[in-house]
């Protein structure tokens, strides 16, 4: 439901607007306009309004698939974070929002990343990828292990003992989970036959 607009509130919104505008525009009518004119300009005006009402019930029952900050990409929503926190903390954050920090299916996806990021402003991301319970057995939120993995060179190279992955220029790092990061959610997009 969320992004979405809602096909019962915005109809009546619009209804709402059009009929403020409608006597606004009469009120100027009645004040402005010489008698034997008023009756064509209110055909006219009404005629103007039944145009609009007409284009913007169409416009609301148009569906985004996701919300407005979020990126969409092959039926999936992303959300690039505003604030930093903990490998952990932004698990959380993205449960908090319907969402898991993000897997990564696809070199095609992995690109979608790197450019979502970049657009944000964004250096580093946390990624839902972890070995936190296993060293080196590396599994996403969901506890798949991953079937395609784009390292950065020479890494995860565990300095320090690294258990949580981070985009990080155009590929992963692993880095310590409790180092604040920004965070990517991801979720699956709401088609609009679902409202
Ligand atoms: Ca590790
Ligand atoms: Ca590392």
């Amino acid at each position: 439901m969320a992004g979405c607009l809602s096909r019962v509130s915005l109809p009546l919104l619009l209804l709402f607007i059009s009929l403020v505008l409608f006597f606004v525009l009469l009120v100027t009518i009645q004040v402005q306009v010489p008698e034997k004119q008023r009756e064509a300009e209110v055909k006219a005006i009404l005629q103007q309004l039944a145009w609009m009402n007409s284009s913007l019930s169409s416009l609301a029952n148009f569906c985004l698939p996701c919300p407005w900050n979020w990126g969409y990409f092959h039926d999936s929503c992303y959300f690039v974070s505003w604030a930093q926190k903990t490998w952990n903390a932004s698990v959380v954050a993205c449960k908090d929002q319907k969402a898991q920090l993000v897997i990564i299916k696809s070199a095609e996806e992995q690109r979608f990343l790197q450019s979502l990021k970049n657009k944000n402003n964004v250096r580093q991301a946390w990624i839902g990828l972890s070995d936190h319970h296993n060293e080196g057995a590396w599994h996403w939120v969901d506890n798949t292990k991953p079937q395609v993995s784009f390292w950065n060179d020479g890494e995860p190279n565990n300095v320090g003992d690294e258990d949580c992955v981070e985009l990080n220029n155009n590929g992963w790092n692993d880095n310590k989970c409790t180092a604040e990061n920004f965070w990517i959610c991801k979720k699956p997009s709401s088609p609009c036959s679902s409202l």
